[in-house]
C-alpha cells in the first residue's frame, strides 16, 4: 500500500469529505453515461460500446472537468456532456490499449476485457464508435455555452487524443517496448502524451465551459500536467506493490515485461517523493482560486494516497 501523502494540508482541505464528494459525483457521472448510450440496431456494439463504459472505473478524469467547472462558478449540467466524452475517450484507449496488438490484456475493471467478451474486431470498432461519439456528444448536448467555448473544448479534446497526445505516448510506448536504455526523458514524454494530456485536458475543458480567462486556464493547465505525471508514478508503484483484486487488472505486468518505469529507474521510496514534489507544485498552481479549490486540492492529494 502506498504511504499517506504527508504533505501538509490546509485545515479547509483536511475538512473536506473527499470520499462523499467523489461518491457523489461518481453516481451523478454513472447515471449521465447510462443514459448517453441506448442499444439500438445493430445492438452488438452499443452492447460492447456500453460493457466497457460502464464497467465501473473511478472516473476521475469526468470529475476533475466537473470539479474545475465548478470552482470557476459553471454548474454541472454544463460540464456533464464534456465530463462524459472525456470517459467515452477514456475508456476507448483502455479497450485498443488492451488489444493483443497493444499490452493483451485478459482483465480491466474487474472484468474480462472487451476482445474477450466480443472479439478483436467488435473491440476496435466499439473503440471507434465511443471515440466518434464523444465528439458528437459535446457537440450536440452541450447548452448555454457560446458555441466558441464549446469549440475550443471539442479542438482540446482532439489535440488530447491525436498525435500530439495519447496516440503519439502510446507510439513511443510501443517502441520502448523490451529496450532497458529507456532515458527519464523518454519515460516522461511518453506519460506526459498517454496519462497527463487527457487529465490535464479534463481540468482545461471544465475552466474553458466556465468561461475562465487565458491566464486561469495556464495555471490549471500546470496543476493538471503535474498531478497526471504524478498520477503515472502512483500507477507504476501500485503495479509492483498492489494485487491483480485492488487493481483489476493484471498486477506486476511492467516488472514481467521488464519494462522501465518510475520505480525502476529511481526504487518505490524515491518514486513516491517525486510523486509528493509533484503534487505540491500542482497545489501551489491553485492558491489565487482559494477556498473554492478545495475539491481540486483533495482529488490532488487523493492520487498520491490512492490503493488502486
Ligand atoms: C485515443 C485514438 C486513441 C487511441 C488509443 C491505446 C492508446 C491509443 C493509448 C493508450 C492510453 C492509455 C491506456 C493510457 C494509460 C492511462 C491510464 C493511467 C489508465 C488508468 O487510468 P485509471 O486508473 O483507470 O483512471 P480507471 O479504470 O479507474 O478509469
Amino acid at each position: 500500500m502506498v504511504a499517506m501523502d504527508n504533505l501538509q494540508m490546509t485545515s479547509q482541505t483536511a475538512q473536506f469529505n473527499l470520499s462523499a464528494y467523489l461518491l457523489e459525483h461518481q453516481s451523478l457521472v454513472e447515471a449521465a453515461l447510462d443514459r448517453a448510450i441506448s442499444v439500438v440496431y445493430p445492438e452488438k456494439i452499443y452492447e460492447a460500446m456500453r460493457y466497457s463504459l460502464l464497467a465501473g472505473g473511478k472516473r476521475l478524469r469526468p470529475i476533475l472537468c466537473l470539479a474545475t467547472c465548478q470552482m470557476a462558478g459553471g454548474t454541472l449540467e454544463t460540464a456533464m456532456p464534456t465530463a462524459c466524452a472525456l470517459e467515452m475517450i477514456h475508456t476507448m484507449s483502455l479497450i485498443h490499449d488492451d488489444l493483443p496488438a497493444m499490452d493483451n490484456d485478459d482483465y480491466r475493471r474487474g472484468k474480462l476485457t472487451n476482445h474477450k467478451v466480443y472479439g478483436e474486431d467488435i473491440a476496435i470498432l466499439a473503440g471507434d464508435g465511443l471515440l466518434a461519439y464523444a465528439f458528437e456528444f459535446v457537440a450536440t448536448n452541450t447548452f448555454n455555452v457560446p458555441a466558441e467555448q464549446v469549440l475550443k473544448v471539442i479542438a482540446k479534446l482532439g489535440r488530447a487524443v491525436g498525435a500530439a497526445g495519447l496516440v503519439g505516448g502510446q507510439v513511443v510506448d510501443l517502441e520502448s517496448e523490451g529496450k532497458t536504455d529507456v532515458s527519464l526523458e523518454t519515460l516522461n514524454f511518453i506519460h506526459n502524451h498517454k496519462t497527463a494530456a487527457l487529465l490535464e485536458a479534463s481540468v482545461v475543458c471544465g475552466g474553458i465551459l466556465a468561461g475562465m480567462s487565458e491566464e486561469d486556464l495556464q495555471r490549471l493547465s500546470g496543476f493538471s500536467q503535474n498531478i497526471g505525471l504524478a498520477f503515472q508514478i502512483i500507477d507504476d508503484v501500485l503495479d509492483i506493490t498492489s494485487t491483480q483484486e485492488q487493481l483489476g487488472k493484471t498486477a506486476g505486468k511492467d516488472l514481467q515485461a521488464q519494462k522501465v518505469t518510475y520505480p525502476s529507474l529511481w526504487g518505490i521510496e524515491e518514486s513516491l517523493h517525486q510523486a509528493r514534489q509533484l503534487i505540491a507544485a500542482a497545489i501551489a498552481q491553485l492558491e489565487p482560486f482559494g477556498d473554492k479549490a478545495t475539491p481540486l486540492k483533495a482529488i490532488a492529494h487523493y492520487i498520491t494516497s490512492r490503493t488502486h
